[in-house]
């Protein structure tokens, strides 16, 4: 499904959410690039409705490529940079609704709209009217039809069934396509049926990776495994999960995590701590407020071979509804990390766990070990070892088999790996695939090849 993912398999992807399209473009340069992210994920880059909060972006006015993150022509460059860097980009493609203004407006461009009539684009014909629930809204996630043909929060619910719709879509995915686009995460995929998407998706002009966004919920009709002939589907139940074994149970139980767990396939699963949505509205996932243990869960996400890896890049916020730092609408200026924009994407543990996914990528793990309760470790057969400690108290001295070449390796949870150099300790692996170490509480210790002295 995933048939434009490069070869050597499927790569780190960072959600640089509501960054302005210079700011995507330089990071590419400085940091996702070099770190070895294959792939930046970008906020919808179509005309919104106006508005300070940053789910303006939800509500399409028109398919033209002028947004609060920037231009067109600032987009196009953004792009070439990002390819520059041999960084791929995925766009947030809103393609089941339009706005859900009842008195329409002016677009962020200045394109005019109604609720239900955005010129030259779609008219009333182009709108599911499932006339329930004193309006049009979506009320019962255990109803297939009202989940499909009612409107999301509102949102003129665009007909994915009409071949003029269909066509229109396509042409603005393929108008992205054009300015070198790679992939397409699909907004709110379970309010299109996975046949809709299909249909959109052969009309691609190109390969593109697909990437879905249906949220489990518990005995809903609507399942994730729907979708999966498509291409990946967001795996919802993986942060939750996580989120819960690091709060209040074992990291132990981890052992089988993933397909054991009843998640998706990994082939077809897209993994997250949290996301956008999950940050602000499902309570219980980890996010970057839990500091050093959201590290700890990126590191076990990134280490562990389940699904492709999104790491999220998040702004502080107190009000869910609150829109990006105000740098955000300075489309010269780069975004600036650790003042109001969070930047997780940058912090030392997880940006350098890129490195041992991309070092270990292909291999299965091995050398299991845990402890019964929170501390664990594993090898990726023959190219990488983690261990991670979320007891309360340090694990001293123990001894790890890892099945590694003899060598000294740098340990990339503490130190960053560069020219032949680490900046942090180095764990020396004896000829038998033995280190021994002490691995400080709520920490861990990370090696592979890709990092030997
Ligand atoms: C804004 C205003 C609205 C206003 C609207 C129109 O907030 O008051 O009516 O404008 O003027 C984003 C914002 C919205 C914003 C919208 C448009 O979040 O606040 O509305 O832009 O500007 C469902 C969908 C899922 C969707 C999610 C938010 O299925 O696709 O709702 N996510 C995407 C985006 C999201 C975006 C949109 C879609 C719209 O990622 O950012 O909205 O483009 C259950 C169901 C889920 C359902 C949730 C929430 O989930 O299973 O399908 O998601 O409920 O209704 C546990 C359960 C799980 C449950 C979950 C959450 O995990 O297991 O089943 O809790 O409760």
């Amino acid at each position: 499904p995933a048939a434009a993912a490069p070869s050597g398999g499927k790569k780190v992807i960072a959600n640089l959410f509501e960054w302005t399209w210079p700011s995507v473009a330089s990071e590419c340069t400085s940091t996702l690039g070099p770190k070895g992210y294959g792939y930046v994920q970008v906020s919808p880059p179509q005309e919104h409705v106006r508005g300070n909060q940053w789910w303006v972006a939800y509500q399409p006015v028109s398919y033209r490529i002028e947004s609060r993150k920037g231009t067109r022509a600032q987009f196009r460059s953004m792009v070439d940079t990002c390819h520059a860097a041999g960084v791929k980009v995925i766009v947030d493609a809103v393609v089941n609704h339009m706005s859900g203004q009842d008195n329409g407006g002016t677009g962020w461009a200045g394109s005019s709209y109604g609720h239900y009539n955005y010129p030259g684009i779609y008219s009333a014909q182009d709108f599911h009217y499932c006339g329930r629930n004193g309006g049009n809204d979506i009320a019962n996630y255990n109803d297939r039809f009202e989940v499909q043909n009612c409107e999301l929060v509102n949102l003129a619910d665009l007909k994915t069934g009409s071949d003029y719709v269909r066509n229109r879509l396509a042409a603005y995915l393929n108008d992205l396509l054009s300015l070198g686009v790679d992939g397409f995460r699909m907004d709110a995929s379970k309010h299109m049926p996975a046949a809709d998407i299909a249909a959109i998706k052969n009309r691609l002009s190109r390969p593109a990776y697909i990437v879905q966004e249906v949220i489990y919920g518990a005995g809903e009709p609507i399942q994730p495994s729907e979708y999966t002939g498509n291409g990946d589907v967001h795996e919802f139940r993986y942060g939750k999960d996580l989120a819960r074994v690091f709060r209040s149970e074992r990291l132990a139980y981890l052992r089988n995590f993933g397909e054991g767990w009843g998640h998706l396939p990994s082939g077809v699963a897209s993994v997250f701590v949290d996301n956008h949505d999950t940050q602000r509205d499902v309570g219980g996932v980890l996010t970057y407020r839990d500091r050093g243990v959201y590290a700890l869960a990126n590191a076990f996400m990134l280490g562990w071979p389940y699904g492709s890896p999104t790491v999220m890049s998040s702004y502080t916020f107190t009000n869910r509804d609150a829109g990006p730092p105000s740098d955000a609408n300075n489309k010269t200026r780069a975004t600036t990390c650790y003042s109001g924009w969070e930047c997780e994407h940058r912090w030392p543990v997880i940006a350098n766990m890129v490195g041992f996914r991309n070092a270990t990528e292909g291999t299965g793990v091995s050398n299991w070990y845990d402890n019964g309760n929170n501390h664990i470790a594993f090898s990726r057969t023959g190219r990488g070892y983690l261990t991670l400690n979320d007891e309360d108290y340090a694990i001293t001295g123990r001894s790890y088999y890892t099945g590694l070449p003899a060598g000294r390796y740098c340990d990339v949870i503490h130190g960053t790996f560069s020219n032949g150099t680490c900046s942090g300790p180095v764990i020396t692996v004896d000829g038998n695939g033995w280190f021994s170490a002490t691995v400080p509480a709520k920490d861990g210790i990370a090696i592979h090849v890709g990092a030997r002295l």
